[in-house]
């Protein structure tokens, strides 16, 4: 994996730099984006960034309502490495678990290849 060397400074929060391989989705109120999201089965990492003004997090459920997994809870401005060791080839839904959020529309769709 390559390491990169992020020269930024100044924006405030964790600046963590996306890894190699991983999906970058922006968390916003009451959004991601993407909404619609395609990964490979196995394992899957994620790039969570919330460019929003409150705080985020994503989970993912399978068709039978069973939670799998939920990130960490993402302060505004923050961004986090969200790995899931192994998911089945199949349909998910993303959302965010904040109270109303999800209603709001925080929600989306995870095709596992
Ligand atoms: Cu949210």
């Amino acid at each position: 994996m390559l390491v990169a060397i992020a020269l930024l400074a100044g924006c405030g929060g964790n600046n963590v730099t996306q890894p190699a391989g991983s999906t970058k989705v922006t968390m916003t109120e009451f959004k991601f984006d993407p909404s619609d999201i395609t990964v490979p089965h196995g394992k899957v990492v994620f790039f969570l960034v919330n460019s929003g003004n409150t705080q985020h997090d994503l989970a993912i459920r399978d068709s039978s309502n069973n939670r799998l997994s939920v990130s960490e809870l993402v302060s505004s401005g923050d961004s986090i490495v969200f790995t899931v060791d192994k998911i089945d080839a199949g349909t998910y839904t993303i959302y965010c678990t904040q109270q109303g959020h999800e209603a709001s529309g925080m929600k989306g769709k995870l095709t596992v290849t």
